[in-house]
């Protein structure tokens, strides 16, 4: 589908922006995504009127960060340049450098640990001046507050350095970084203040805790429900920012809600997600990048399953869901309800094929399960041995047919020499097992509480010869240098044939949309901002193979029912319904490019900028 890509003009041409996130250059989650997807289209649009704002950390620098020498540093005419020399004379330990990703842009990076010495006044200005508590104990909130103070110094630096008419908009994503507006509003420092939350961190306590939360938001009194769950400070920090800040906005419509009951404020703005699409786009390559991918997860099945029993890889669908792990939020609980009831659906069907379904996430372990991993190893040797025999093999077949005289196809097996016989079913004897496949890659630290792996048990969904689905939890990110998968997690999900996302609480949830740039049919709820968005903005959404499980005011047992019908469809289209589908899929990605999307942050400045 083509999208009228609007023409970037430049925003508010007299002013600078400085957008403040505690992930740039380090990657946390899912903000990080934003923030680094958006610097292409950010960049079009303000260019060296636009610089990145976040704390210095040396390992997660390190990659991705290149700081300019002091030369370069003391050679440049801007404003930004301007500031961090300033910081610098004034004794601060602060760095101007390129964010080396896609879009190169700008970067100042400070570190909150030169902070520290000043906790104490940090700590009773908050308390004093805004009611913000601090505990004593806390280093991630010490990082916070003490970046916090340094930002706050940069952006009073740098308002000096603007010369009016020139303006200065400072945009803050989520609490952490937040917490430097309050006291710029009390410096009155001239700049205009954006704030967006990304999920309120009361929202996720309360959801994760409470079955009905979307039904009991109204009553939530919060403060005390804070205290309990011991989040004070945080989100008085996150309250304080949302009612400092000139503009308060978030990131879906579900989370407008969460912000006026949990808030105190309504948002002035929604600004939805995006992502450069274009770093995605393989062209007419991405079917059979599917192709090249899907075969290395079968590398991976055989090694997993083979040992114990085969099944047909050709009649064999690939299912995964990934994110953090919160068995509840992010929906893991009703996948594996849904899951149970897919495997007794088609154990009754009597339908072709096996489903294997994955379960990305990280969870604390100990090791990779030596029997994974020895199984991994054997498999590797029994390829070795076929490759030796494949050789073997032809080189005699070659010299046979070349010398012969009736010809007829000699006895292969007659040209394997005995020893290569003899390692095949050595090998293969070595390798086979009674036992049955793991359900899980590794060696959790945590076991026997662990939830996914209780559901497994009580369901008894424990990859049986005869379940039809099949489970692979693999509690550790997927990465190239991983001895089971070895390759990125894009190319896995480009292997796969559906995500599986239907979240309870998501305020975006940016896992379906990383599907869909690739070509994959994925599966959200209406109570993630992207199902929400797309129910919204994207008519046909199915047929683009975007599909929304309903769970607002719906019971677990009817939005899992829901899902059951949604894996049942799909386990029975064709192989060219399939490749279909996903042509459209792909086709539909470019909707949520920023460069279709970032008009609201725009918006956004523009009225942070009529605002005092
Ligand atoms: C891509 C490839 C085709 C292949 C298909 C398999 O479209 O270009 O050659 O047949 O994937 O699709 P499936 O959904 O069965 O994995
Ligand atoms: C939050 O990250 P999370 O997974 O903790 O911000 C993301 C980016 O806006 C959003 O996609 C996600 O839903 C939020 O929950």
């Amino acid at each position: 589908m083509q999208v009228p890509v609007p023409t970037p003009e430049p925003i508010a041409p007299d002013a600078l922006l400085v957008e403040v996130a505690w992930e740039v250059c380090n990657q946390v989650g899912g903000i990080y995504t934003v923030i680094r997807s958006k610097v292409p289209a950010t960049v079009q649009a303000w260019d060296d009127r636009y610089c990145l704002l976040g704390p210095y950390f040396a390992h997660q620098a390190q990659g991705e960060f290149e700081p300019y020498d002091d030369y370069q540093l003391a050679t440049l005419s801007d404003p930004f340049a301007g500031a961090v020399r300033e910081m610098r004379k004034q004794g601060y330990d602060v760095q101007l450098g390129i964010w080396l990703v896609t879009g190169r842009p700008r970067v100042v990076l400070i570190n909150p640990y030169q902070g520290y010495p000043q906790l104490g006044r940090i700590k009773s200005d908050l308390w004093h001046h805004h009611h913000i508590p601090m505990p004593d104990n806390d280093d991630l909130l010490h990082q916070v507050v003490a970046f916090g103070e340094l930002a706050k110094v940069f952006l009073q630096i740098l308002a000096a350095e603007v010369v009016p008419p020139q303006r200065l908009v400072a945009h803050f994503h989520e609490w952490m970084t937040g917490v430097a507006i309050p006291a710029l509003r009390r410096e009155q420092v001239p700049v205009h203040l954006v704030f967006t939350t990304h999920a309120t961190l009361l929202g996720r306590y309360l959801a994760m805790n409470d079955p009905n939360f979307y039904d009991h938001l109204m009553q939530v009194e919060w403060q005390g429900e804070a205290q309990h769950f011991n989040i004070e400070p945080a989100v008085t920090m996150e309250r304080a920012a949302a009612h400092g800040a000139h503009v308060f906005t978030t990131v879906s419509e579900l989370t407008v809600r969460e912000c006026i009951y949990l808030l105190d404020r309504i948002p002035d703005a929604v600004l939805p997600n995006g992502l450069n699409i274009e770093r995605f786009v393989a062209l007419h390559e991405f079917q059979n990048l599917h192709q090249q991918y899907k075969s290395k997860i079968h590398e991976f099945v055989m090694a997993h399953f083979f040992q114990s029993y085969s099944f047909d890889l050709d009649k064999t669908l690939y299912l995964f869901t990934s994110g953090r792990y919160e068995y509840h939020n992010k929906g893991f609980d009703i996948t594996l309800e849904a899951l149970a009831r897919l495997n007794y659906r088609l154990q009754q069907s009597g339908l072709e094929g096996n489903v294997v379904m994955f379960f990305i996430t990280k969870r604390p372990f100990h090791s990779i399960n030596p029997q994974v991993l020895q199984s991994r190893a054997v498999l590797e040797e029994v390829q070795a041995t076929c490759e030796a025999i494949e050789q073997q093999v032809g080189e005699r077949l070659f010299y046979a047919a070349a010398a012969s005289t009736d010809h007829r196809l000699p006895d292969l097996s007659s040209m394997v020499d005995d020893y290569w016989k003899l390692r095949y079913r050595r090998t293969l004897q070595s390798w086979k097992t009674t036992n049955l496949p793991p359900v899980i890659t590794h060696n959790l630290v945590d076991d026997a509480g662990d939830d996914i792996l209780n559901f497994l048990r009580r369901s008894n969904l424990v990859n049986n010869q005869h379940d039809r689905v099949k489970i692979v939890y693999h509690p550790d990110f997927v990465s190239p240098t991983s001895p089971l998968f070895g390759m990125e997690y894009g190319q896995f999900v480009r292997g796969c044939h559906l995500g599986i996302f239907p979240s309870y609480y998501e305020p975006w949830g940016y896992t379906p949309l990383e599907c869909v740039a690739r070509g994959v049919p994925a599966i959200t709820s209406d109570l993630s901002g992207f199902g929400d968005y797309v129910m919204q903005t994207v008519p046909g959404h199915e047929d683009k193979g975007i599909f929304v499980v309903q769970r607002q005011e719906k019971s677990f047992d009817e939005a899992a029912e829901e899902l059951t019908d949604m894996l049942w469809d799909f386990v029975q289209l064709t192989r060219r319904e399939r490749i279909m589908q996903r042509n459209n899929v792909e086709s539909s990605a470019e909707l949520f490019d920023w460069k279709n999307l970032r008009v609201h942050y725009d918006r956004a400045y523009q009225l942070a900028l009529e605002r005092q």
